[in-house]
């Protein structure tokens, strides 16, 4: 049975992951289960979780002996998942080498023509173009004419037609988690849910964002029509989960969870069977004091909202198109009913924002006193709007691809008002005002689900110090 191999890059997240700790690579699971439904070998190798040497890649791979090897990218890791491809492009001159992931769908050439040591591309939902392109490699035939991919053919780099979203989204085969070694993801977080004590997988009940927020990258690949899984097929899967690995937490992954009212209260009424605590993330113009009351009634215990900005000429020009009114309603809703609030909010997501719209969102963070606030800075993703916006201003400073993170590296643009150097000091002013406050402190201490989280708090406080005190001395000089 030709094998294949797919490789997770290790994280850029420097200290942070330490708040956040790896998650399941699901999109990776999927598509392993998916090559496996079709008569491949699937091995995944996460070096998220495994320290990465060349050494260590070119070892495994030699004893694996695949038919092709797979890396996958966000657009900080892409630098990464290069020096993955070069180390085994020298060692093994004739394994095709492939890229997916949102950087390869924004820019399927442009990788190709940078990144010298990958084969092809894929773009988009890999589930059906990496069968499409292991059933050729194996058969001995060339890529040209597989939708979905960019390859190099004659010394040029060949784009193919897009690969259309996978319409029986709901019939894929439940991810891979038996290829997990269980004991490294000691209980993946997300923000202001503590890591490390609760056994957690994450589990997407639908694809797509029907929303058009100009930082977002999301929808590139899994586009703005939401596909919804059928409820049998979640019920067997958060069943494989708490029988098979012990699950007690799910991050509900799913782009926007109540776009739909009616599916929230199944998707709900699911969670809550299966015995497990879980989390989702979501607008806050999407939800209702029932919906809320209803899912905390089924085991949901955090809800995280894009707040994006307290400024409503900002959530207009970032096309978020909430309202300072439906932000207040849904913290206090999710309150009440004893939800802990997790905040996302973003400097500089727009290039018009001024230091009076930035005021709006601390006082806004201030008085909503979400359990959490995560603020990034607004990273301009290739394929979105907020990437067409910069680049036509000519405020892209450089395409250092490893920059493009929302927190720990001086960002490679800057907006009208504001210079690389504004936006990180922003940020961490606004996170050191919010957390670093002996009020936030206690309620932080009070609202803990069991004393276990206690070593999980104490270190992501530490973390978030250093992190903070770095940008008091102007931003993280090392990147
Ligand atoms: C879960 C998640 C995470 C997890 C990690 C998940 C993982 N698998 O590694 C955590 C929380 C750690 C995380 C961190 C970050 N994330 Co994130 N994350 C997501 C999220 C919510 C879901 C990912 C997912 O499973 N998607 C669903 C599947 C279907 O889509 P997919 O992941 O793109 O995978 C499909 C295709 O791309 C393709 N594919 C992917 N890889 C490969 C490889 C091969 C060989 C092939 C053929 C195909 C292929 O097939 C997959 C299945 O169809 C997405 C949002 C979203 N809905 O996608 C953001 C998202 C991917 N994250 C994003 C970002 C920016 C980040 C951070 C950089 C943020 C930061 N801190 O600065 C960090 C980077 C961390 C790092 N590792 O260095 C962006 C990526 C934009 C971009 N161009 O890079 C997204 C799209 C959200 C956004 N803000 O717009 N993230
Ligand atoms: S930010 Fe949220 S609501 Fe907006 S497009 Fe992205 S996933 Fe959808």
């Amino acid at each position: 049975m030709a094998r294949v191999v797919l490789i997770r890059p290790p994280s850029q997240m420097g200290d942070l992951v330490r708040i956040v700790s790896a998650q399941h690579p699901v999109n990776l699971l999927y598509l392993c289960a998916t090559l496996r439904e079709h008569g491949f070998e699937p091995h995944l190798i996460d070096y998220e979780v495994d320290a990465y040497s060349d050494e260590d890649v070119c070892r495994r791979i030699d004893e694996i002996a695949p038919l092709c090897v797979g890396v996958s990218c966000f657009t900080p890791q892409i630098l990464a998942g290069h020096r993955i491809a070069e180390a085994l492009r020298k060692a093994f001159p004739s394994l095709p080498l492939l890229i997916g992931g949102p950087h390869a769908t924004a820019l399927p050439r442009a990788t190709l023509e940078e990144f010298p040591s990958f084969d092809a591309a894929v773009a988009g939902e890999g589930e059906e173009t990496l069968v499409e392109v292991c059933s050729r490699l194996r058969d001995g035939r060339d890529l040209c004419g597989v939708a979905g991919t960019a390859h190099r053919a004659g010394g040029r780099v060949v784009e193919e037609a897009e690969r259309p979203r996978i319409a029986a989204y709901g019939d894929l085969p439940l991810p891979a988690r038996d290829l997990l070694e269980m004991a490294k993801y000691p209980g993946a977080a997300k923000s202001g849910a503590a890591a490390g004590v609760y056994r957690t997988t994450q589990v997407f009940t639908a694809r797509g964002c029907p929303f058009p927020c100009t930082f977002c990258a999301i929808s590139l690949v899994t586009t703005r029509t939401v596909r919804f899984r059928g409820a049998d097929s979640v019920r067997r899967e958060l069943g494989e989960c708490v029988s098979r690995y012990g699950i007690e937490h799910v991050n509900v992954h799913d782009d926007t969870f109540t776009v739909s009212a009616k599916r929230v209260a199944d998707v709900s009424r699911s969670l809550g069977e299966s015995g497990v605590t879980w989390d989702c993330d979501t607008r806050v113009d999407t939800v209702t004091e029932e919906m809320l009351r209803d899912m905390a009634a089924h085991g949901c215990v955090r809800v995280a909202f894009g707040v994006e900005s307290g400024s409503e000429r900002m959530l207009k020009a970032m096309k978020k198109n909430v309202t300072r009114a439906q932000i207040r309603d849904a913290f206090g809703w999710a309150r009440k009913y004893g939800i802990t609030t997790s905040a996302y909010f973003i400097v500089g997501g727009h290039p018009d924002e001024t230091p009076e719209d930035v005021d709006q969102t601390r006082s806004l963070m201030h008085e909503i006193q979400p359990d959490f606030a995560n603020v990034a800075i607004g990273t301009p993703y290739p394929g979105t709007e907020l990437y067409a916006q910069l680049a036509e201003r000519n405020l892209l400073l450089d395409r250092r691809w490893e920059r493009f993170m929302l927190y720990d590296r001086l960002p490679a643009w800057r907006t009208e008002r504001f210079s690389p150097e504004d936006l990180v000091r922003m940020q961490r002013d606004l996170i050191r005002e919010y957390f670093y406050r002996p009020a936030y402190v206690w309620r932080r201490l009070r609202k803990m689900r069991s004393w276990r989280e206690l070593p999980y708090w104490t270190r992501s406080a530490w973390i978030g110090l250093r992190y903070v005190l770095k940008g008091r001395e102007g931003y993280v000089a090392s990147h």
